[in-house]
């Protein structure tokens, strides 16, 4: 008989796993090579008596699983059982809304919650006030926080309890930093997760921090890119709220808003009803899309 265990998995280094089981985290070998496990996953561990230890036998279905596209445009498993993405911007380095976009459209394509998080308030927020307005007036909830000097930071937690989020965003925003500030636990941990590159420490890999027993952030690296999966292309226009609601009065049922005679949503960006720089957003990952396609 073989005993058998159910676990979270905090972070996955490709040839293993890092669980958590009960109040311990445990060490734990994938047992098969075709066996792919992320950061959230549940999984059915045990110790096998021909193995050295502990190994993953199976994996729980699961609530949905977070990919990004890579350099070759194959999705990339990067986290499974999230509630929310918080996708985090900062004055410096200076963000990218088309990044922020797409990030906001992978959450609604997969039901996700998404929260809009401004962290290093104390470095000044006025060159983002106009861009986080065009988010506020589309309803995408937005807090301004510092990791740095705490502002923020209890609102933040309270608006994450009872869930799983991930933090995303581009790398030096201070994900981790935020982690940190939320869960004071977390700070030796992290430090295990990071490459020291000239100096600079950035996460490598998605990391699962417990919060409380009903509550998790998870950590991820940061990204130059992310497009959600080209799998989603006819739901393109899904991920753009203002789009998507005005896609029922073009001319054309299947329009796609490019180049289409009637089409309202170009309409309503000529009459800045729809913010130029969304419309472009939109544009450019059709077009991603477009170039994925088989
Ligand atoms: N001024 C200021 N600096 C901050 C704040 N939060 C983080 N930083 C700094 O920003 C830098 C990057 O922080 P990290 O937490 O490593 O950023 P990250 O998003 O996790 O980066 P990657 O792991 O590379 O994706 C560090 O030097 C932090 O000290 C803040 O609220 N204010
Ligand atoms: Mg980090
Ligand atoms: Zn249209």
């Amino acid at each position: 008989m073989v005993a058998e265990q159910t676990a979270t998995v905090l972070a996955s280094y490709g040839r293993g796993v890092l669980l958590q089981a009960g109040g311990a985290t445990l060490h734990c070998a994938l047992s098969g090579r075709k066996q792919r496990v992320v950061c959230g996953d549940r999984v059915h561990w045990a110790y096998p008596p021909s193995a050295d230890g502990p190994s993953v036998q199976s994996i729980e279905p699961r609530r949905n699983l977070i990919e990004r596209i890579d350099a070759r445009g194959r999705a990339e498993p990067v986290a499974a059982n999230i509630d929310r993405l918080a996708i985090v911007v900062a004055p410096e380095p200076s963000p990218d809304w088309f990044l922020v976009d797409r990030y906001w459209a992978g959450a609604m394509l997969k039901d996700l919650d998404a929260l809009l998080i401004l962290n290093k308030q104390d470095m000044g927020t006025e060159s983002l006030k106009s861009e986080l307005k065009t988010y506020r007036d589309l309803d995408l909830s937005c807090i301004e926080v510092s990791s740095q000097t705490g502002a923020g930071i209890a609102e933040l937690k309270r608006m994450l309890a009872g869930n799983v989020t991930m933090l995303v965003g581009q790398s030096g925003v201070g994900k981790s930093s935020l982690v940190n500030s939320l869960i004071p636990e977390a700070a030796a941990l992290t430090a295990e997760l990071t490459r020291d590159d000239e100096g600079r420490h950035t996460t490598t890999t998605a990391r699962w921090y417990s919060m409380d027993v009903a509550s998790a952030i998870i950590d991820a690296p940061g990204v130059r890119d992310f497009a959600p999966p080209a799998s989603l292309v006819r739901a393109a226009e899904r991920g753009f709220t203002e789009i998507h609601r005005l896609s029922v009065d073009c001319r054309f049922k299947d329009c796609r808003h490019m180049e289409e005679p009637g089409c309202a949503v170009r309409t309503a960006v000529v009459a800045e009803r729809i913010a130029q720089r969304r419309y472009e957003s939109y544009r450019r990952l059709f077009r991603l899309y477009e170039k994925l396609a088989p």
